[in-house]
């Protein structure tokens, strides 16, 4: 056990080097097409690499500003990290954010098993949490939080489970999914560049849900990673409980801006029932928009797995 655990962590640390170069070659090359030959200089290309870091998405990074992600050796069921601070000394200090001083995400490297937590700090800055990693693979981690004195920050890191490995391929882009028994549909396409408006509707059993349960302080948690490289956006909704004018369901709308054209996929955290339940998209960026009318999406090929009936999702 220590073995794998001493080998998961080495592998940590070569993908999360690679990682952080890979975003920055991304955003910094004009034409990563063309200039992909050149990835020896991409790196040293430019000073700018303060400036590359503050346009990047979050979660691209596992240092940044000064702070740094490490995961640590932990027991068997448990995932544990700490985020290091300018100093080099963990971070004990955090800001709530959303009713939390840390949000963790983990997905996998193929978008499948998503799962947003919230770790116990103990006094040394080492965060704990039940692991989140439900089986074998390639796992980003993402920690979203504000030190207390610092910006807001997600960093994110690798992190691999071992065991056998089965790539899930990205299910297709629809409108409409079910999970727990509620169906929940989204109007809306995201467009690069500009904030558009995703709405999301929870209904079940063919009722409209009217009585969605605020969820640190939302009726609703949309996180985006895009396809490829995982690029990471937490996007909250347009309106909070209690401020008179936003009701518990069944739209709960969020205005999203994407960094580029591509394949996402979104998760959609919301309670009802006291239970948090996720249900998860795949949208594409800067394809033409899905309105709030009920047109049929294109051709929108869904491989056979969805009847084309409204509501009907699977998985
Ligand atoms: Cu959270």
């Amino acid at each position: 056990m220590r073995t794998v655990t001493r080998l998961a962590g080495f592998a940590v640390g070569l993908a999360a080097v690679f990682g952080a170069t890979y975003g920055i070659g991304r955003v910094v090359d004009p034409a990563p097409a063309a200039e992909s030959r050149h990835d020896g200089d991409a790196a040293h290309a430019t000073g700018e690499h303060d400036e590359t870091a503050a346009r990047l998405p979050g979660g691209l990074l596992v240092s940044d500003q000064g702070y740094t992600l490490e995961p640590l050796d932990a027991p068997a069921g448990e995932f544990a990290f700490r985020i290091a601070g300018p100093d080099g000394r963990p971070v004990t200090r955090y800001e709530v954010a959303h009713d939390k001083q840390m949000h963790l995400i983990v997905a996998r490297r193929d978008l499948s098993g998503f799962r947003h937590v919230h770790p116990e700090l103990t006094a040394d800055g080492t965060w704990r949490v039940d692991t989140p990693l439900t089986g074998p693979g390639q796992w980003r981690a993402f920690a979203d939080f504000t030190p207390t004195g610092g910006e807001p920050l997600t960093l994110g890191v690798d992190v691999t489970v071992p065991g056998e490995l089965t790539e899930r391929p990205l299910p297709a882009p629809a409108t409409s999914t079910t999970v727990d028994g509620y169906t929940v549909t989204l109007a809306g396409t995201p467009q690069p560049g500009r904030t558009s408006s995703l709405t999301l509707t929870v209904s079940r059993d063919g009722q409209p849900v009217t009585d969605l349960e605020p969820y640190l302080g939302a009726y609703g948690h949309l996180v985006a990673l895009r396809r490829g490289d995982l690029a990471y956006l937490h996007v909250h909704p347009d309106g909070t409980p209690g401020d008179g004018r936003t009701r518990p369901g069944p739209a709960v709308t969020f205005l999203a801006e994407v960094p580029s054209a591509g394949s996402y996929r979104i998760y959609l955290d919301f309670q009802h029932g006291g239970r948090v339940h996720t249900a998860e998209f795949t949208v594409i960026a800067g394809a033409a928009p899905t309105g709030d009318a009920p047109t049929p999406s294109g051709p929108a090929p869904t491989g056979g797995a969805d009847h084309g009936t409204p509501g009907h999702g699977h998985d």
